[in-house]
């Protein structure tokens, strides 16, 4: 994601600041009457720091005075972060406000945590001087509690046993977040038949998880559908994504995920507008592409690759994902949109080989009427 050089800049000033000390005595209650405003760095899982470790990015809530203070739970109470038994799962559904916490205070395009929780992160395991890491290497998306969505580009040069995916993440360089991270190992990667990895025509990809996901406030499903009638030329849909902030060496991937919003560009505007670069004026954008985007300074990037596209349905009140990010000639040119993989037109196949492995119809996680 482009912008987001201020945020970097903010974060290093906000761990290099001189830091208050107070009395105990001292803290201002939070709102709720039950929490206490901390400095942000004292505040992790939800709870006063007090052995004095950590440090996390500048972020302030709602409730405190002091603009770099959070609400966090009172380290004489306890606060026992559970999982979330009363979870009802509804696919599409954003968190627009985050879970537990409103973060202020953000200049790009930040999103909040848990704000779209179907949001994925493919990752690599390696092995380095006898340890496991994990490199991250797409975005992709849950459409199924055992189904992860993604770009074939992304994962047609892996083993499944090489690959692991991580859901309900949000911040990957630090684990504060209020609800935890679930990561999965991968069983079977599925790649479209007709996937041509030099031009990226079909490029859908299913990963099976060796064990289904716990859909909680932070994972849950997006909705897909086969009705094209969202996509109203340049209705702004949204992308999500760690992906970097500007294209070539210069650019730096992303800690906290990213969101942009971007119009739906139709398919022959497109072809048009493609064919202006070095593509050439024959180009032709393949049936199973969609496009989005071509504002000065806002599109996916490279690291974004296999990250969802999705937009409001018709009662505005759930996500459809419509795209997976898949290639673009450079990133925020104004007039040239991004290029994602049309989940409209990859719909009937990723049903059918969805359902192959599941013992119920994949569709009943999208009924959302
Ligand atoms: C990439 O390299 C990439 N601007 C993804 C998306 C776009 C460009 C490059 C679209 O993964």
């Amino acid at each position: 994601m482009r912008h987001l050089a201020v945020l970097a800049a903010l974060v290093a000033l906000a761990a290099a600041g001189p830091r208050e000390r107070r009395q105990t005595t001292e803290y201002e209650r939070c709102q709720d009457g039950t929490k206490v405003c901390v400095p942000y760095y004292l505040c992790q899982d939800g709870k006063v720091i007090t052995d004095g470790s950590g440090v996390i990015d500048i972020r302030t809530a709602s409730g405190c005075s002091n603009y770099l203070d959070v609400c966090c739970a009172d380290p004489h109470t306890t606060d026992p972060v559970t999982p979330d038994p009363g979870h009802v799962s509804r696919c599409g559904v954003r968190n627009y406000n985050g879970i537990d916490v409103r973060i202020q205070g953000f200049q790009g395009n930040e999103t909040q945590v848990a704000e779209f929780p179907w949001m994925s992160a493919v990752l690599k395991k390696e092995v380095v001087s006898g340890e496991e890491i994990n490199l991250y290497l797409c975005g992709g998306s849950l459409i199924h509690p055992s189904i992860v969505l993604t770009a074939a580009h992304c994962v047609n040069k892996h083993l499944s046993s090489d690959l692991r995916v991580r859901l309900g993440e949000w911040d990957t360089q630090n684990e504060y977040e209020p609800y935890k991270h679930q990561d999965r190992d991968v069983s079977a990667v599925v790649i479209h038949p007709r996937f041509n990895g030099s031009n990226l025509h079909n490029d859908y990809a299913l990963l099976y998880l060796q064990t289904p996901a716990e859909l909680s406030r932070n994972v849950d499903v997006i909705c897909l559908d086969n009705n094209p009638t969202i996509l109203a030329p340049h209705h702004n849909c949204l992308v999500t994504g760690w992906g970097k902030d500007r294209f070539g060496k210069k650019g730096v991937f992303q800690n906290v995920l990213k969101k942009i919003d971007l119009p739906y560009v139709p398919h022959g505007e497109c072809q048009t507008a493609l064919r202006t670069t070095r593509l050439g004026g024959f180009f032709k954008l393949d049936k199973s592409f969609l496009c989005a985007g071509g504002e000065a300074g806002k599109d996916s990037c490279s690291g974004d690759g296999g990250s969802p596209l999705v937009c409001l349905d018709a009662t505005k009140t759930q996500y459809v994902q419509v795209g997976i990010v898949a290639w673009g000639i450079g990133c925020g040119t104004s007039n040239i949109p991004g290029v994602y993989a049309d989940v409209l037109y990859g719909y009937d196949w990723i049903v059918a080989e969805a359902d192959k492995l599941l013992a119920s119809p994949v569709v009943d996680y999208w009924g959302y009427d």
